[in-house]
Formats: C-alpha cells, structure tokens, sequence
C-alpha cells in the first residue's frame, strides 16, 4: 500500500520540467521520438484536483500525464489529499481495461513516487458535458456507456469473480478512503446540512437550499443512499462518473479519471451517467439563443439516458447467462430448467432492485451539483443568474423525487415522462 505522505521525490511538475520528467523514462521515447527538445507540454486540468499535461512532439506524435497534487485543486493547499489516489487510479484503469479495454484510454507507465499516469492523449476527442453544453449528438453513446457499465460492473462483482479475489479487491480499495470521505461529505451530507463550502445561485435558490435542510422525508432517503455506499461492495465502481468523465467523438467514447474508484453499490456509476444526462437536459433551456430551439437535443438526451439503461441492461443479463463464473448465483445450482426459470426470475428482481438504487443515486447526483462544493459547466455557463437558477429550480424538484420514490420508478420512460412535466 502507497504511503500517504508526499515522498521524498516528488515534485509538482510544471510545463516546463514535464519533459524533463518524461526523458528520465524510456519508454517516452517510443511514444514522442528521441528528442526531447522537440516535446512542448501544456496543462489543461480543468478538473478539480489534478494536473494534466498534454505533450505533443513537433511531428505530431502526443501523450498526456496526469499527476495527483497533494491536496483539492478546487479548494486550495489548506485542504490536503494524499497521492496514493493516483495509484487507485492506476490500479482501476488496469483493473477496467481487463474486462472494457476499449472504453480507456491506453496507459503507457505509471510513476508511482510522482503520482503520474501517462497515457494516451484522447483526440479530438470532448468532454461530454462540454458536448452536451454545445448540443453536439453522439450516435455511439448509448451503446457504448452501456457496454462499459455492463462490463465493469459484472467483470469486477461476485457474478464474474471468485470471492477470493473480490475480497481481496474490495481490501486493497478500502485504502482509497480519503476519495470515498469527499463523496460522503461531498454527496451525501454537506447539500442537506450548513457547510462552509457549499454554495447555489443566490438569492435566488436560497429557499430551496433551506427547504432542503428541513426536507426530514429527503434527509432519511438520502442517508439510505449513503448507507448503501458506504455498506454495499458489489463492484468496483468509477466512483466519479459524470459527464466530465467521459470524453467523446460521434465515432467513440472513452472514460476517464477513475481515482475515486472503490468497491461500491453498482448503481452509484449508473445514478453518476443518469443524474449527469438529466442535469444536462435541465439546462438545455438556458442555452437557447431562441425559444426552443434545443427541443429536440433535449429529446435526444432523455432518449440517450434510456438507451443507456437498456444497453446496460441488456448486456449485464447477457454476461450473467454467459459468463457467470463467480461465487454469486453460481451456475452449477442452476443447472436444471426449473432452477433456471427461478434464476430468470431473480434476475428481473435484481435489475429492478438496480433501476431503484440508480435513480436515488442520480437524484443525489443532480442536488449536489446545485447546492454543494462542486457545481458542473452545463448550469454555471448560463450566466443570466435568473436563467440559470429557473433550470436549476426544475432539476432540483426532479432530483428530490428521484431519491425520495427512487423504488417506486419502472422505468426510464417514466422518469422521461417526469422530466418533460417538470420542463
Ligand atoms: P481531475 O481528476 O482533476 O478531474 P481529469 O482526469 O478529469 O482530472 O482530467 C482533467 C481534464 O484533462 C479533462 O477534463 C480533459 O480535458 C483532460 N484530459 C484528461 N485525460 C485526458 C486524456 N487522456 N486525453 C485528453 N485529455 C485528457
Ligand atoms: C473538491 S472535489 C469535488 C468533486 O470533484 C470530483 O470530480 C468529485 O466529483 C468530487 O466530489
Ligand atoms: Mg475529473
């Protein structure tokens, strides 16, 4: 297990030391060409904690370097956060790539004492939620979010693995505790209680921010959602799942930035893509040059997000048919037609328990994006503070109810039908 302290070597780097940095590692020669005179690096970390490089040699050959700082980006040096995230980090995308290699970006080397990640650089690749912002469609999204949800989150659960094993990854990513802390506080807390760091467009929402604080129906619902996160170690899960985790061409969809990874609910990476899908369409309306003008990107986005979920759901029912070789439901119990009827039952039953626990999961998504720490680009580029907040308004009364009915939903459909009520 990485130390906690910031070792000896370390150093945050800077655009000019970063090709220094790649030069004392051989395998950057490969990638860029021998001549590190011709690398030019430039930091692009628009997240909130870490600093990415993107390095480019002048013959157009490109990596990026991902490095941990010690402490939040967003918030300052006053709040430190260890290194070893990076190594969490290093270890999902390992651990992802063996069962969705094809939804990563490829990792080059890892150097552990600078907590940095070299990888591809993704290109020309977006940021969903900066595509979703510009109303750019994605013809391949669905299937693909869907696929990597399937993947990841039968591949590393009880269905596809021997307990051994799964013991043994949810131990070594129990280490990541400092990540999992911000999301509880993050998530699950501070939107429902006064924190120093939380914010909402004000004055405008400050009536729904004290509502929330007095809503006991949504304080008890939401703190089941953390009871399942904090309890519930089905699969490894990204941890961080939104739209800014996922980068995007019209032909292809890669995620990115698993450094909150830990075993969790699974529904927790589904609620992140679907709680981000209905903040998006939220906004839609603030985006408008004229009235209604994203009606039809809007429907594009609720018919994407079910999409998801049937691709999702479709190919983890496929993989628990065909590929269950874990101690969970083990195959040989099932091997007659009357077990196997019951077993088909119990699937059913299973994915429903899922739609619920994403759905609380996404509404929990959505309020703290609105009243918490970190807000998210598709509501904080309306700069019309009464625009913004008139979306703002409508994806809180959604997110309310996606947590406090999260198992009385049967479907995306409905949550659609709820969300173009609400619009
Ligand atoms: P953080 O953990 O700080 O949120 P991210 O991993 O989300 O950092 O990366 C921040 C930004 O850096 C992304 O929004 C994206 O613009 C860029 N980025 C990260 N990884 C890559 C990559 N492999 N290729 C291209 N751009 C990347
Ligand atoms: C201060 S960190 C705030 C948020 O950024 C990350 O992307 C996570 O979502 C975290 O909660
Ligand atoms: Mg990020």
């Amino acid at each position: 297990m990485p130390s906690r302290d910031v070792p000896p070597g370390y150093t945050p780097l800077l655009e000019k030391t970063v090709a220094g940095f790649l030069a004392r590692h051989p395998e950057t020669f490969d990638i860029l060409g021998p001549d590190p005179d011709r690398w030019r690096a430039r930091e692009v970390g628009d997240g909130n904690l870490n600093l990415v490089f993107i390095v480019q040699s002048d013959d157009g050959r490109s990596l990026v370097v991902k490095q941990a700082l010690p402490y939040v980006r967003l918030v300052g040096d006053s709040w430190p956060l260890p290194l070893s995230r990076s190594y969490f980090e290093r270890r999902a995308l390992q651990l992802q790539s063996e069962v969705a290699d094809r939804f990563l970006p490829k990792v080059y080397f890892y150097d552990e004492t600078a907590a940095a990640i070299v990888m591809e650089y993704l290109h020309p690749h977006v940021v969903l939620r900066k595509g979703f912002v510009r109303g750019i469609r994605y013809p391949r999204l669905a299937e693909d979010l869907g696929a990597f949800l399937a993947q990841t989150l039968f591949g590393t659960s009880d269905l596809a693995l021997p307990a051994p094993r799964k013991r043994a990854q949810v131990s070594f990513f129990s280490g990541n505790a400092e990540l999992c802390r911000l999301t509880e506080d993050f998530v699950f807390t501070d939107p429902y209680r006064i924190a120093a760091l939380n914010r909402w467009t004000t004055p405008h929402l400050d009536d729904l921010a004290a509502e929330l604080r007095a809503d006991a129906e949504l304080k008890v619902c939401s703190q089941r959602f953390k009871w399942l996160f904090l309890n519930h170690t089905e699969a490894l899960v990204h941890g961080d799942l939104h739209t800014g985790s996922i980068m995007a061409t019209p032909e292809d969809t890669r995620v990115i930035d698993p450094e909150f990874a830990f075993y969790g609910p699974m529904g927790f990476d589904l609620g992140a893509v679907l709680g981000n899908f209905y903040l998006a369409y939220f906004a839609q309306e603030g985006h408008e040059q004229r009235s209604h003008e994203r009606h039809e990107y809007r429907e594009w986005l609720l018919a994407t997000a079910e999409q998801v979920w049937g691709t999702f759901t479709s190919g983890f029912l496929r993989l628990w048919q065909e590929n269950a070789t874990g101690d969970g439901y083990p195959a040989e119990l099932f091997s007659d037609p009357v077990a196997r009827q019951a077993l088909e039952k119990e699937r059913v039953v299973f994915m429903r328990r899922l739609l619920g626990d994403a759905l609380g999961f996404a509404g929990m998504k959505m309020l703290r994006r609105i009243f918490g720490v970190a807000h998210v680009e598709d509501l904080e580029s309306i700069e019309d503070p009464d625009r913004r907040a008139h979306c703002e308004r409508k994806a809180v009364r959604l997110g309310r109810e996606l947590v406090v009915n999260a198992r009385a939903w049967l479907s995306l459909a409905d949550v659609n039908v709820r969300a173009r009520e609400l619009s």
